[in-house]
């Protein structure tokens, strides 16, 4: 046996060692985990550890797999036989859509958080389609008390003032499954000879795909979807090869049979029918564009182009992680909060506390808005509110290394949506805390006295990450060691593209030989419930202006003075600012305890954003996303 032998076998003993202390370690513990459990090392990157003391408060955890369960058995015991799990399920039956964690009233939550009150009870919000009854409607039920359900309430007309129309509720994979088979089995062989002949068309449109968009139709009533057609290119993405067909499907009737398409869109025409788009092409009355298929060699692929180089710098803990995760609560020296994510609405952060004291009650992502233009049908009226798709739900596992540092903390997530049975996103959610590179405070002295005093920034991060067919958002919850709390979103993944012809340029980019990437806006919605001090805060604005006056010392000479103006914004009105409008400098909101100087203590709101109006008002869906008018504090 040689020497390096030696040295391998000895570090392959040592660690076989020190995975043995950390099992006994773990193991010796009273609470050292469930049997069969596997026991965490420390200095195995940092995972997040189960509820291990009952008497935690878990009001704002997400619902585990085995509540997800309770409820649906419970729902499908109370809802009778006639329910049909959502995965099958057509538009004339009833089935449960989602199941997710219903908020504690905030009264009910502080009172158990701040005052030692009971628990409030633990409820899931159910979403169920009813199909199946004379008046298909969509209900919201709230399902509880977990873990044992013995109750239902009906919170449909409370919420929103009567029952829901069922033609508002979203559309299920079944349903875009259904109109798949209507397009490709039904209506694309109708026009076989001008596909062939554009688009190298095979039996049944096997080298196609189709791409949804939002809204559903003119106006309320509707449910009429135009479908744009793709190359069906495999490992990348799709989104930039369209070949310039576009179909408006009607979809509304509740038997999928009736289902038509209304209008067909072709390389810049509109006709009546994929028969008559047929007709016209073999009388030689359609212009065809032939589009190549470029498989998937492009530099829109995601596959490497090169050899990788030297690996990047990365991040880790010297002495491991600083802060723990248990359950859903993030304790570090500095802060700790409840993370979850709301199926529909997304990341969201509860009883926020720096330094034991709270700052804010929730932070939460309510909604994320996407507004096309371009000259073909699908991309002129494109607008999409992704919460009706779920923000929560399209969360994608995290990647160890790319969405999140190595060493970060995973944390899996359960979900039930459009099916009986629970699914697990596996690292869905991260936690890292991170060096920024930047000394959050330094001061070199070299007057006077000589002396250094400096502090490295490192922040607290929660990431989740929702793939929106085409794009991903990266949403960020960031908690810095001053006190200071961001919250980032950051835009990547693919462009949605349409056909390009005409004026296209008027509506964005040429980005391929027959593509545009077309110009849209991104917009998010977080709702920030700060209380600083106490429950009860006033929005003050603070700003700086410059008043003339003559030199004291020397009167024939003015100057323009600096000075402070301060500004109590006493209703809702005054507090609200226009997107993209003017605004004080500063606007804080602050709690009626002052500083030892007699300044009220207050937290300030920065929004650092180019995000302008993101609909006129007078367009009629405006209203759908009024919170995109203003901002403002409180
Ligand atoms: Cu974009």
């Amino acid at each position: 046996m040689n020497q390096k032998t030696t040295l391998v076998l000895l570090a392959l003993a040592v660690i076989t060692i020190f995975a043995l202390v950390c099992v006994l370690l773990a193991g010796r513990g009273g609470d050292g985990g469930e049997p069969g459990q596997a026991p965490h090392c420390p200095s195995v990157s940092p995972s997040a550890q189960p509820w291990t003391h009952p008497g935690q408060s878990q009001l704002f955890a997400d619902l585990s797999r085995e509540e997800l369960t309770a409820v649906t058995s419970f729902l499908t015991q109370q809802l009778g036989p006639g329910l049909v799990d959502a995965a099958q399920a057509r538009p004339s039956d009833n089935c449960i859509f989602s199941v997710e964690l219903h908020l504690p009233p905030k009264a009910a939550a502080l009172a158990h958080l701040d005052r030692g009150s009971p628990p409030p009870a633990r409820e899931a919000l159910a979403i169920i389609f009813f199909g199946g009854q004379p008046q298909p409607n969509v209900s919201e039920l709230v399902v509880g008390p977990l873990p044992r359900p013995s109750y239902l309430r009906d919170v449909t007309v409370e919420r929103y003032g009567g029952p829901l129309p069922y033609h508002r509720r979203p559309v299920l994979l079944r349903e875009y499954l259904d109109i798949d088979r209507l397009i490709f089995d039904r209506e694309l062989p109708q026009a076989a000879g001008l596909l062939h002949h554009c688009c190298f068309y095979q039996r049944q449109g096997q080298n196609l795909v189709t791409m949804t968009t939002a809204p559903r139709g003119l106006q309320s009533g509707d449910r009429a979807t135009w479908f744009g057609l793709y190359y069906n290119i495999s490992g990348a993405g799709f989104f930039l090869h369209p070949v310039g067909l576009e179909l408006l499907v009607d979809h509304k009737a509740l038997d999928p049979a009736r289902w038509t398409i209304q209008k067909v869109f072709f390389q810049g025409r509109y006709y009546e029918s994929l028969a008559q788009l047929e007709d016209q092409f073999e009388a030689g009355l359609v212009n065809v564009v032939l589009v190549p298929d470029n498989g998937t060699g492009g530099s829109w692929s995601l596959k490497p182009q090169g050899p990788p180089g030297p690996l990047p710098p990365l991040q880790f803990y010297p002495q491991g992680p600083r802060f723990g995760v248990q359950g859903s609560r993030v304790t570090s020296s500095l802060w700790t909060f409840s993370f979850g994510l709301g199926a529909f609405s997304g990341p969201r952060i509860f009883d926020i506390r720096f330094q034991g004291e709270r700052l804010a009650y929730e932070i939460s992502l309510q909604e994320a808005l996407a507004v096309y233009g371009g000259n073909s049908p699908s991309a002129l009226r494109s607008r999409y509110t992704d919460g009706g798709f779920g923000l929560g739900h399209f969360s994608s596992t995290l990647t160890r290394g790319v969405d999140c540092p190595y060493g970060a903390t995973y944390v899996d997530w359960h979900l039930l949506l459009e099916s009986h049975t629970p699914k697990t996103i596996h690292d869905a959610i991260c936690i890292f805390e991170q060096n920024q590179g930047l000394p959050l405070r330094r001061h070199h002295s070299n007057f006077y006295s000589h002396y250094f005093g400096g502090l490295a920034e490192t922040v607290l991060v929660v990431r989740s990450v929702s793939t929106m067919l085409n794009y991903d958002y990266v949403w960020d919850m960031v908690f810095h060691p001053n006190g200071a709390i961001e919250v980032q979103l950051h835009a990547t993944g693919y462009i949605s593209s349409a056909f390009l012809f005409g004026a296209a340029r008027r509506y964005g980019n040429r980005v391929g030989e027959h593509t545009l990437g077309t110009v849209h806006t991104h917009s998010a919605h977080f709702k920030v419930d700060l209380d600083v001090g106490g429950l009860e805060n006033w929005v003050w604005a603070e700003d700086m202006t410059y008043a003339p006056m003559a030199v004291p010392w020397s009167p024939e000479h003015q100057v323009q003075r600096l000075q402070v103006t301060r500004k109590l914004l006493e209703t809702e009105e005054q507090a609200s600012f226009p997107l993209g409008g003017t605004r004080p400098r500063y606007v804080y909101l602050a709690s009626n305890h002052s500083n030892k100087w007699g300044h009220p203590r207050g937290y300030g709101v920065q929004v650092l954003s180019f995000a302008g109006e993101p609909l006129p008002q007078n367009s009629s869906l405006e209203r759908a996303f009024s919170w995109g008018r203003t901002w403002w504090p409180g």
